[in-house]
């Protein structure tokens, strides 16, 4: 795409929203629009970029939570804005319903790219954050879109998102898949069983009309290995972590001291790496976990602490799952990422 919103407009929109400046930056992109600069460009090149970058800060330890959200919810009213600019095509090209996958609360990718589609000419129901399948399916139902658009931006969301696939292909809706959390170039949506994945918002716009209709494949998905131990580790979870705590105790002394903030971000990461655990012996992909891994040890070492705790942890997991071959496989290379 081509680059029509310089860089110090960029910088300028960055520091709105570090100041949570929200009419400021609501009026800043009213007037790019003004301006003539295309809607979607204001959609990607400002919003979507912009809060990437306040991603990187949170994850540099820059920014706080209560920042990132304070830009989030800037960025959101900034879409909301664009978005009563985008008269809806006549005839539209057919109807798509775009939701978010259980559990999965990243709702301004999936809102973008419902926005970028509107551009594009399509009927759009933006249906939000996490829907759970059974009310996605009733309103499939009713709605009878072209395709249901999933958005999963969590790899650990993805036996969610197996779910929902499955669940609208079987009321014959094609689904097509997209999101940061289905990987590079969508390669975990494949697995899943989607009938079409696409990472990029445009070119997925344009290309929708040559795509439908797909015929919804039947289940169940012949690309997965389909031992349960995905199941099996997220059914452990909590011994998995209790077991990881008690590891850590030992090894760490230092733990006996934490303050009660201190041990429940600690749980929450050992929840996180179960999760992450699970969700690439789903698709088969240790790959995923090892990034997973080598991700935490950037935001702890921002947080500093130490990454030997990482290992402890997954040591504590590989004694608990002695029995689960693939398990101990994606374990051990996480060590050795290590
Ligand atoms: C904002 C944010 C949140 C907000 C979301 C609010 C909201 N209304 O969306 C809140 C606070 C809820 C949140 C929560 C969490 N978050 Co968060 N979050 C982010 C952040 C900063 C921005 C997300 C975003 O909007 N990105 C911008 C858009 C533009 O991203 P995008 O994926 O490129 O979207 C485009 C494409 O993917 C595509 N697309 C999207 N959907 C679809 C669908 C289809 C069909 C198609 C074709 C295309 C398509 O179109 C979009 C436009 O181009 C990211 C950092 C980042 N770099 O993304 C972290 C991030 C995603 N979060 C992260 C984490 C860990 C969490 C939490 C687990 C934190 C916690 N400890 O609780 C929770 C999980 C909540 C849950 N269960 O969902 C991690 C994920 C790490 C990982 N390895 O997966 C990230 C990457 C942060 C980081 N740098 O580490 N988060």
């Amino acid at each position: 795409m081509s680059q029509t919103i310089p860089e110090a407009d960029r910088e300028h929109y960055m520091r709105l929203l570090e100041d949570a400046a929200e009419p400021e930056a609501v009026d800043f992109a009213q007037k790019l629009l003004a301006r003539g600069v295309p809607a979607q460009e204001v959609l990607l090149q400002l919003v979507a970029a912009s809060q990437a970058e306040v991603g990187r800060r949170w994850a540099e330890n820059r920014w706080s939570v209560a920042q990132e959200h304070a830009a989030t919810h800037l960025n959101e009213q900034v879409v909301a804005a664009v978005a009563t600019t985008i008269r809806p095509a006549q005839p539209s090209r057919g109807r798509i319903a775009v939701a978010c996958v259980d559990g999965e609360w990243h709702s301004l990718p999936a809102r973008l790219f419902a926005e970028v589609l509107r551009l594009h000419g399509w009927e759009v129901r933006f249906l939000g954050a996490s829907v759970p399948g059974p009310h996605l399916v009733s309103y499939l139902h009713s709605y009878d879109p072209l395709a249901l658009a999933v958005s999963c931006s969590l790899p650990t969301r993805l036996a969610a998102a197996k779910r929902t696939i499955e669940a609208a292909q079987e009321a014959g809706v094609a689904v097509l898949a997209g999101g940061a959390g289905f990987g590079e170039n969508g390669r975990w949506a494949r697995r899943l069983g989607a009938d079409r994945v696409a990472t990029d918002a445009v070119q997925a716009a344009q290309e929708l009309a040559a795509w439908l209709p797909a015929t919804p494949r039947s289940s169940p998905h012949p690309l997965l290995v389909g031992d349960d131990e995905d199941v099996m580790v997220s059914k452990h979870k909590q011994s998995l972590v209790d077991s990881g705590m008690r590891l850590l105790g030992e090894r760490f002394p230092a733990l006996a001291r934490y303050s009660g903030h201190q041990r429940q971000a600690t749980l929450e990461d050992l929840g996180h790496i179960a999760d992450f655990l699970s969700a690439s012996l789903l698709v088969d992909d240790a790959e995923m976990f090892t990034s997973f891994i080598g991700w935490l040890c950037i935001i702890l070492e921002s947080r500093r602490v130490p990454i030997s705790t990482v290992d402890v942890v997954l040591e504590a997991y590989q004694r608990e799952l002695y029995d689960y071959p693939r398990a101990l496989r994606h374990l051990s290379a996480g060590r050795r990422q290590l």
